[in-house]
């Protein structure tokens, strides 16, 4: 267990940060737009009635899916933290993302408006989805799949990563979708963990105005792996691929053969839906699980009302990538099963131009933008004068995920992509939660910037200090969430003990999320970012650990310890302390060296901004690196307390060897 001591933790660092005296002295508030607020979808009442009967408010929200057995038991929470909800349901979630709109009359409602990079459009219907996601249901039958085996997915930003995900569903398989951006080793470490019977992927997808490829990855992680019978390739840039008889099969070509009627089996509410790997802080990558009933109701509901989403009028796009927990709940599960239309953009912000976005927001009539700080603080940095260009007046309600959101940037999303008028919903929730958790409603809540606020209806949050003493309002310390919700993780793919001991164990009974919250005087929840060894890079998770085994695994190198430092940009960037092997010498392409071979072994987002060599690392006296000492460092602080310094004299030798961090 991790959490033996404070330094681990980084605690100090988390309610003594001089960010959050500056966070907590924001004093500027907004009114819901009276008009929104006038039709909102959900009210101030919806938090009463879930006070009054939370149980109750869940199995109301379980009614917006379309069940083949409705449930007659909400929750059971009888082996705790493994929950059952909704258990004698059953349903299909696909049949609930796609049929059911089309049953309803809403056939020729557009589901997906594709934006492609290079500028290739497609409009994609209720209706038409239903014949590809049949299809390709029929493909992976056809392919020997079948109900409980799993399917990983390695794509780009296309309308086939959905089909192929929902087709999934529809089958019963659970898929377990690898972000195209990482590496042959990550997607083969994936593949094996999850045991994945098929693959599918792309040849490749467009980036920058440059076909990327996607299927060399896939070759090279299948020479690493066994187990994995088919690869189906969807055709995008066109560019080639090597093949392998027998295993490799055109998307196209097969999909192309089959019939588009499928019918769909209803499953129980517990069928797991996907896999989605995110970092742990002991290196190996945990396979959070998520299944179907909970989780459908939750993502739904919340895509309802923090979006206040009109599905007859609004357009709605969320910018993130499939790859990522965002993209499945709030791109695939949570507006399709709402029966919304959306865009869904393949590339970059800054291809060809850098008011793409802008461009996309004017072109499809964008009501609601779903986007992560990290973006608005690059578009930031771009310039007002770019946004301004484009009429971005149909926009109504502006969401943020993934990070907190600094009141500047907050500041700037309201005024120059909402007009100084449109509500900003700043959202918190992870992987593990499957659904938003804390944040405003848009038409309830006086907004604050740079709070996610209050946790939504029928959600219990409250931030607790170390001895899991919940703290008074104006205190600091770890968010935790009291009671289950219906989207919550089930457990880590096989191993429900790291499940227990990563989330359950350091407050029993209460969900540890790991992030460092404070409470101000009314109440409200104020995120404050990671208060284990796991960074956030534009939006993404990335541990220590795995950055540092990267490291580690160069030959120059014999030990590393990587600490995310804050970064205007990026939110955390990597920095990384290495010793050196003792024949290797800090010649002058090893900097570059190394953070391209962490590049080449994660995938380009985990490459360290910095890389220092150093003669010795701080560790405490059971050998465990004092990263909180580090950072100091690496963010050009006074040092914090290093009096569980194994050497103190240790910190002075880094500071000095280190003009340039200082
Ligand atoms: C959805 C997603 C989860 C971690 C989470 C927290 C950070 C996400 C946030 C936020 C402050 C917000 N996070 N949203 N922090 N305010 N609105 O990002 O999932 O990739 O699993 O990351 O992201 O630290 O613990 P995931």
């Amino acid at each position: 267990m991790a959490w033996d001591t404070a330094d681990t933790l980084g605690m100090g660092d988390v309610v003594s940060n001089e960010s959050l005296a500056n966070l907590l002295k924001e004093e500027r508030r907004f009114a819901p737009p009276a008009d929104l607020a006038a039709a909102a979808n959900v009210t101030a009442e919806a938090y009463e009635q879930a006070k009054a009967d939370r149980l109750g408010f869940w199995a109301e929200q379980a009614r917006r899916l379309t069940w083949a057995t409705e449930p007659s038991e909400t929750l059971d929470w009888s082996n705790p933290p493994f929950a059952k909800w909704f258990q004698d349901g059953t349903l299909n979630v696909a049949y609930n993302c796609v049929d059911r709109h089309v049953e309803a009359g809403n056939g020729d409602r557009v589901a997906i408006h594709f934006e492609g990079e290079p500028g290739d459009t497609r409009a994609i219907t209720y209706a038409e989805l239903k014949d590809e996601v049949s299809r390709a249901a029929n493909a992976l039958l056809e392919l020997g799949v079948r109900k409980g085996d799993r399917v990983a997915v390695y794509m780009p930003m296309i309308p086939e990563t959905a089909v192929a995900m929902l087709a999934c569903a529809r089958i019963g398989a659970a898929h377990s979708v690898v972000f195209g951006g990482f590496s042959a080793d990550a997607l083969a470490t994936r593949i094996k963990d999850a045991d994945a019977k098929v693959v599918i992927t792309a040849d490749g997808g467009w980036r920058r105005g440059k076909p990327s490829a996607l299927k060399p990855a896939v070759d090279e992680a299948l020479t690493k792996v066994d187990g994995v019978e088919h690869v189906l390739v969807v055709r995008r840039t066109s560019q080639e691929v090597g093949w392998t008889e027998g295993r490799d099969v055109w998307w196209h070509e097969i999909t192309e053969r089959q019939s588009a009627e499928h019918t769909p089996e209803a499953f129980e509410a517990e069928q797991p839906l996907f896999i989605l790997y995110t970092s742990g802080t002991t290196g190996k990558p945990k396979g959070i699980l998520h299944t179907s009933g909970g989780y459908l109701t939750q993502v739904a509901y919340t895509h309802h009302a923090v979006f206040d989403l009109k599905p007859e009028t609004d357009v709605y796009w969320c910018t993130a990538d499939v790859g990522w927990v965002t993209g499945h709940s709030y791109i695939v599960y949570g507006p399709l099963a709402n029966g919304a239309t959306q865009v869904m953009y393949e590339g970059t912000p800054d291809t060809p131009h850098q008011g793409r976005f802008w461009e996309i927001v004017q072109k499809y009539g964008v009501t609601i933008l779903y986007t992560a700080p990290t973006v608005i603080r690059m578009f930031m940095k771009w310039g007002d004068d770019i946004p301004a260009k484009f009429d971005l007046s149909s926009l109504r309600v502006l969401g943020s995920v993934g990070e907190p959101i600094n009141p500047e940037a907050w500041i700037w999303y309201r005024d120059r992509i909402g007009a100084g008028s449109k509500p900003v919903v700043d959202t918190w929730w992870q992987t593990e939660t499957g659904a938003i958790m804390i944040s405003p409603l848009p038409g309830v809540t006086e907004t604050k910037p740079g709070s996610a606020q209050v946790a939504l209806p029928g959600i219990a949050a409250t931030v607790v200090d170390d001895e899991a003493n919940e703290v008074p309002d104006g205190g600091g310390g770890y968010l935790v969430l009291t009671e289950p919700w219906p989207s919550m993780l089930r457990t880590i793919w096989g191993d429900d003990q790291r499940f227990i001991d990563t989330y359950w164990s350091r407050f029993p009974g209460r969900y540890f999320a790991g992030d460092g919250a404070k409470k101000d005087d009314d109440g409200d929840i104020w995120l404050l970012g990671r208060v284990d060894d796991v960074m956030l890079v534009s939006g993404h998770n990335i541990s220590t650990t795995e950055v540092e085994s990267a490291l580690v695994s160069h030959p120059k190198v014999a030990e590393a310890a990587v600490v995310g430092a804050a970064d205007e940009t990026t939110g955390q960037a990597i920095v990384a302390f290495v010793i050196l092997r003792g024949t290797a010498s800090e010649d002058e392409g090893l900097v570059d060296e190394l953070r391209n071979h962490v590049g080449a072994t994660l995938g380009p987002i985990a490459k360290p901004k910095r890389v220092l060599p150093v003669a010795e690392l701080p560790k405490t006296r059971s050998g465990k690196i004092m990263r909180r000492l580090l950072r100091d460092v690496a963010e050009n602080r006074a040092l914090g307390d290093v009096t569980t310094l194994t050497d103190a004299g240790v910190m002075q030798l880094i500071q000095d060897k280190l003009p340039s961090a200082q």
